[in-house]
């Protein structure tokens, strides 16, 4: 659509050169996939990719706002704060990341089989704004893979095909993909409504029927039909939320295929992520010399045995892994609140959680409040009625409510005033 100019306003010679037609390449060229009648699949209508388009932008888009969630708890900036109750909802956010996401998978690649005929449009450019709006699906395409891509590796822990930082990658590639995915809503709003409307014109869209289908591009396919394939896809799609969901969610873990974590299997019916072995404090766990450090306003050192006789309280939390597991138990300690206490610290001082652990990622947390005065948090020395695991963190660890399993250190030898 050429755009008249307004009265008095000689059009820009920009926007004259990016609508003008190029020349047309030479028809020897309409050869297989570029010939005119190449692509006939009658499944590829507009109403379908206007549909498949919608659910896979909603799940994109509950994705987006539950994995933002989960970065900006990791990392909060200053106007953030992330609650401690209810002790669930991180498990909820995350486990709706997780499965969303594996539900698009299916979402997103029936939506790129109805569109990809496209891709042999002829003439492949007709102008210099249609090959930048060609371009454009490129990135939307290749982000909205990558991240699919990426989620399934890093659910699976299978570093070697990502040769980069997961984490700090797959967060700035969703703002590339959700702002790809709202310029391409934007320009195909008016042929979203026209493919949704398609379907609403004619009652009889029964698929078996003998009437032509309701949709003007095409007329009902013999085989398969629209509303079959509809069907086959979102049956698929819930088929992978089902079975992913079992990682997290009580009672569906019997049918789990792409849950990396059954939440009833490990040490002490817990999963285990990083081990005692491969966090390299098996020694320094076991020492008898072991000590919890306090450095605040009031310093001390603690023995294991003096730990055990400050008072113990036992509360049921999940471990909640920003992978997509989660696992509920109970866990018996020393209050963090009694700790900071004990350092001569306000009850929503701001503390680092440091473990015995040298390297690596996750070796300390940040905690503050209002998770260090929550009456929950404890500095646990228990788990499920023993003394913790060495892989879940023996001597102790952190647990407090409604936060990533990231920042649950074990291991613990010190909380530091911040
Ligand atoms: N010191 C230390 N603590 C850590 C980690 C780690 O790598 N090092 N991993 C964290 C992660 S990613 C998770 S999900 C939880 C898992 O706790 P669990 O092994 O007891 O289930 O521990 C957290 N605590
Ligand atoms: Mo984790």
């Amino acid at each position: 659509m050429v755009r008249k100019p307004s009265p008095g306003v000689t059009p820009g010679v920009t926007p004259q050169l990016l609508h003008r037609p190029l020349p047309e390449p030479p028809a020897g060229l309409r050869q297989g996939p570029l010939r005119e009648e190449a692509w006939r699949s009658p499944l590829r209508s507009e109403r379908t990719a206007a549909l498949l388009g919608i659910w896979v932008g909603i799940a994109f888009a509950v994705c987006f706002v539950t994995g933002l969630i989960s970065h900006l708890i990791q990392t909060p900036p200053a106007w953030f704060g992330w609650p401690s109750r209810p002790v669930n909802l991180y498990r909820v956010t995350q486990g709706l990341h997780v499965i969303t996401g594996f539900a698009a998978i299916p979402l997103l690649l029936a939506k790129l089989w109805t569109v990809y005929p496209k891709l042999f449009e002829w003439p492949p450019v007709r102008s210099v704004l249609h090959g930048v709006g060609r371009l454009s699906l490129l990135i939307l395409v290749g982000t909205t893979l990558f991240q699919l891509v990426t989620g399934v590796l890093n659910v699976a822990r299978w570093y070697t095909p990502m040769p980069f930082f997961f984490t700090t990658t797959h967060y700035w590639t969703a703002w590339i993909a959700i702002g790809a995915i709202l310029v391409h809503v934007g320009t195909k709003l008016a042929i979203i409504r026209i493919g949704l409307s398609a379907g609403q014109t004619q009652p009889a869209a029964e698929p078996d029927a003998d009437t032509p289908a309701a949709d003007a591009d095409s007329p009902e396919p013999a085989g398969l039909s629209r509303r079959g394939f509809l069907t086959a896809v979102a049956a698929t799609s819930g088929a992978m939320a089902l079975t992913t969901a079992g990682q997290t969610v009580p009672g569906l873990s019997a049918i789990t295929v792409f849950g990396q974590r059954d939440p009833g299997l490990g040490p002490q019916g817990l999963p285990v992520n990083k081990s005692a072995a491969s966090a390299g404090v098996e020694d320094t766990a076991t020492d008898p010399a072991y000590r919890l450090i306090l450095a605040g306003p009031r310093s001390s050192e603690l023995t294991l045995a003096v730990l055990r006789s400050l008072p113990q309280h036992t509360v049921t939390l999940p471990i909640t892994c920003v992978e997509g597991w989660s696992a509920t138990a109970e866990w018996t300690g020393v209050r963090m609140a009694d700790l900071l206490d004990m350092m001569g610290l306000p009850q929503d001082a701001e503390v680092d959680v440091e473990s015995l652990q040298e390297g690596g990622l996750y070796r300390a947390s940040v905690l503050g409040p209002p998770h260090s005065r929550d009456p929950l948090t404890l500095l646990a020395l228990r788990l499920n009625g023993e003394d913790l695991h060495i892989d879940h963190g023996y001597p102790a660890r952190l647990i407090a409510p409604n936060r990533p399993g990231v920042l649950q250190t074990k291991w613990v030898t010190m909380v530091r005033a911040l």
